[in-house]
C-alpha cells in the first residue's frame, strides 16, 4: 500500500484550499488527523504543516475502491489527496474535498505512543519522548513559528544596522563565565570544553576591526539547575560593537527586542491566537534601575539583599513586581561579574554591566568590556584566573583593541516571552537539561 512519490505533487496546502479555489482538482499532502466513518460517508481531517482540511467521502459520489482505501487508513499515517473542492457550511474552512484518488504514502503503526490531536494533555516528559508526534501539534509547532520570526527579526535587525554575522568555535581551551559550568571533552590527546559563550572571540573580533559583530548559536551550560528557565544547552543571540559603550548596546538591544515583539504581533497573530498568548509592544525606552536601588527596593518589600550579593529567585520576583515588564539592572557590583567587564573609573567596586530583565527572568547580559591589557590582566588575576590559559586572548588586547561593548540575549528566554509558555524545555525542538539526553 506505501508509495513513492512518482509524479505526485502537492498542489495546495490545506490552509490554501478555501473558497477561492472552488470546482477546481487539488492534490494535499499530509496526516491523518481524524476519520469518521458513518456508514455511508466517511469524513477524514487532513492535517499538513499549515493547517487541515476536510475530506469527505460519500458512498454515493466515490468509488467502492477509495472507500475501501480509506477504512483502511490508520490515524497519522502520510497521505496524498486529489480530489474537487467543493463548498460545505459544516466543514471547518467552508469548503471540503471530495476525493478521486487517494494515495497512502505511508501508513502509520498503532497504538501512537501519544496522541498529537492536543484532544489528551500529556505530561512534558512523555510530549519530549516522542517530540516528533508533540510538534505536529498546531499549539507546539506555533511556539517554533514565532522562533523562527524571531530570528528572522533579529538578523533583519543587525543587517539594517550594518552588523555582521560570525561563527566562533564550540570546541574550546578555556572558561570565559566562571569555571564551574564547564562540560569537559576529550580533544584528541588534550582536554577541552564545549563553549559557554562566545564572549572571547566577539571581542576579540573588534580587534580584528570588524567593527560591529553577530553571532546565533549553541551556548553549554553544565549547570545542575533544574528549574524552568535553564538548559544546558541553550541559543544565545551575541552582540558586540566598537566605539560603544553600555548605554549604546543597551539602546540596541532595546530597539531590537521591539522590533521583535512588533514583528510577532504582525506576522504572527495566528499563531498567537492558537496560543492564546497576547504580548504587548513596549513602548519607548526599558526602564532603569541601578543595583544599589535594587537593593534598598528588594529590602524595602521584606526580602533580605547583601549589597554584593547576586540577586536570589526571591529577590528577582520582588523586583519584578514593582518593576514596568522589561527593565535594565545597570552598576553591578564587579566582584560578581565576569572578569571582561569594565568597572567604573571612579568607583571600581562597581561596573559598567547590565542585565535586561523580563519581570523576574533573566534575558540578557552585557556590559562595556575591559579594552586596556594591563587591567584585563589585573581582572582575571583578581578573579583566581591564570593567565596562560587566556594568552591568545590577551594577545589582541595588545596591539589596538578599540574601546567596546556587547550583550548575550538567551534566545530561549525570548521565546517563552513571545509564546507565554512556562517551561524552557517547550521552547527548543529537542531539549538538553540535566536528565536529557535524547531524543
Ligand atoms: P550570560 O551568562 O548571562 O552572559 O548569558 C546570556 C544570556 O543567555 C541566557 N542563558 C541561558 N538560557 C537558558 N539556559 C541557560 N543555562 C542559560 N545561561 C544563559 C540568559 C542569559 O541572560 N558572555 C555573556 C554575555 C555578554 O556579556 O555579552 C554571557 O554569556 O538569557
Amino acid at each position: 500500500m506505501e508509495y513513492l512519490l512518482r509524479d505526485l505533487r502537492r498542489t495546495h496546502y490545506t490552509k490554501d484550499v478555501t473558497t477561492d479555489v472552488m470546482g477546481q482538482d487539488v492534490t494535499i499532502m499530509g496526516w491523518v488527523h481524524e476519520i469518521r466513518d458513518l456508514g455511508g460517508i466517511i469524513f477524514l481531517l487532513i492535517r499538513d504543516f499549515k493547517g487541515m482540511i476536510q475530506v469527505t467521502a460519500p458512498s454515493k459520489k466515490v468509488s467502492a475502491e477509495i472507500l475501501e482505501d480509506i477504512r483502511a487508513l490508520r490515524k497519522e499515517s502520510v497521505v496524498a489527496v486529489k480530489g474537487t473542492v467543493q463548498d460545505s457550511n459544516k466543514a471547518p474552512n467552508g469548503v471540503e474535498i471530495i476525493p478521486s484518488e487517494i494515495t497512502v504514502l505511508n501508513m502509520a503503526d498503532q497504538p501512537l505512543p501519544m496522541d498529537p490531536t492536543e484532544k489528551v494533555k500529556a505530561e512534558i516528559d512523555t510530549r519530549l519522548n516522542s517530540r516528533f508526534l508533540d510538534l505536529r501539534k498546531p499549539g507546539v509547532s506555533a511556539i517554533f513559528k514565532i522562533k523562527n520570526q524571531m530570528f528572522k527579526s533579529v538578523r533583519e535587525y543587525f543587517a539594517d544596522n550594518d552588523i555582521i554575522e560570525i561563527h566562533t568555535p564550540k570546541l574550546v581551551a578555556s572558561a570565559t563565565e566562571g569555571g564551574t559550568e564547564l562540560f569537559p571533552i576529550t580533544y584528541f590527546e588534550r582536554e577541552a570544553f564545549l563553549g559557554q559563550s562566545p564572549q572571547l572571540y566577539k571581542q576579540m573580533m573588534m580587534s580584528a576591526g570588524f567593527d560591529k559583530v553577530f553571532e546565533i548559536g549553541q551556548i553549554f551550560r553544565a549547570e545542575e539547575h533544574d528549574t524552568l528557565r535553564h538548559l544546558n544547552e541553550a541559543i544565545s543571540i551575541d552582540m558586540e560593537a566598537s566605539f560603544m559603550d553600555d548605554e549604546d548596546v543597551m539602546k540596541m538591544l532595546n530597539e531590537m527586542l521591539v522590533k521583535v515583539i512588533a514583528d510577532v504581533n504582525e506576522y504572527r497573530s495566528e499563531e498567537l491566537n492558537t496560543l492564546e498568548h497576547k504580548i504587548e509592544v513596549p513602548q519607548g525606552k526599558f526602564e532603569v534601575i541601578d543595583y544599589d536601588e535594587a537593593v534598598d527596593l528588594v529590602n524595602s518589600r521584606g526580602v533580605e539583599m547583601e549589597y554584593g550579593e547576586d540577586l536570589s529567585r526571591e529577590g528577582e520576583k520582588v523586583l519584578g513586581d514593582a518593576m514596568d515588564d522589561f527593565y535594565f539592572l545597570t552598576g553591578w557590583p564587579t566582584a560578581i561579574k565576569p572578569f571582561y567587564v569594565m568597572p567604573y573609573e571612579n568607583k571600581p567596586e562597581k561596573s559598567h554591566a547590565f542585565d535586561l530583565m523580563y519581570k523576574n527572568l533573566e534575558l540578557s547580559s552585557g556590559a562595556t568590556r575591559i579594552h586596556q591589557y594591563d587591567l584585563l590582566l589585573n581582572q582575571l588575576i583578581a578573579k583566581d584566573l591564570n593567565p596562560e590559559s587566556f594568552e591568545a586572548y590577551l594577545k589582541a588586547f595588545k596591539y589596538g583593541m578599540p574601546p567596546h561593548a556587547g550583550w548575550g540575549l538567551g534566545a530561549d528566554r525570548v521565546n517563552m516571552v513571545l509564546t507565554g509558555v512556562e517551561n524552557i524545555r517547550e521552547t527548543v525542538l529537542f531539549p538538553r537539561d540535566r536528565h536529557r539526553l535524547t531524543p
